[in-house]
């Protein structure tokens, strides 16, 4: 993780979210963006929920990656209470039927309460995308230029191996 102040915030609905939510901080390490970490509960911290929703830009997030299984309320709130984008992981968790509930609880937002959705389990993507926001408005697009070269140098070298 760099040294700079983080723009990008990632919190989770239960520390049992954690082994998934890893991926997003882990593709921001490799970036070399600087994020936060948290668990806030939309149902069991509900207060804590609010505080963090209508603080956060006041502390320099800028982005808020959010991550819940189940009845996977907490990207949605947050962004009901937040001027900032949120960018919402569905997890497949011990409280999910088949990983659909946390999809569509996340997805299925009303007009006006946008949640950037990515797939099951995707916090890898959602680091991503955080990233590409902040560079984007930033201006500042290198790391994320490098970072699809590299993953066009993977698929190349995959290739010579794999074609006959
Ligand atoms: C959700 O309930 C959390 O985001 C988690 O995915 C799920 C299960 O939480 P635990 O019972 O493992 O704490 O709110």
């Amino acid at each position: 993780m760099t040294n700079a102040a983080p723009k990008i915030s990632i919190i989770m609905g239960s520390d049992s979210d954690l082994p998934i939510m890893q991926d997003a901080a882990d593709v921001l390490d490799e970036l070399g963006y600087a994020y936060e970490l948290d668990i806030v509960s939309a149902h069991r911290t509900p207060e804590r929920m609010m505080a963090f929703s209508q603080q956060a830009h006041t502390r320099g997030i800028r982005v808020i990656i959010a991550g819940a299984g189940g009845a996977a309320h907490l990207p949605g709130m947050v962004a009901s209470l937040t001027p900032l984008p949120v960018i919402g992981v569905p997890i497949k968790s011990r409280n999910s039927i088949d990983g659909w509930d946390s999809i569509l609880s996340i997805l299925q937002m009303p007009n006006g309460v946008p949640v950037a959705t990515v797939a099951l389990n995707a916090a890898r993507n959602a680091g991503i995308l955080a990233a590409q926001i902040i560079a984007a408005g930033s201006g500042e697009l290198r790391s994320i230029i490098d970072y699809k070269k590299r993953l066009e140098q993977a698929v190349i070298e995959k290739a010579k191996k794999v074609k006959r």
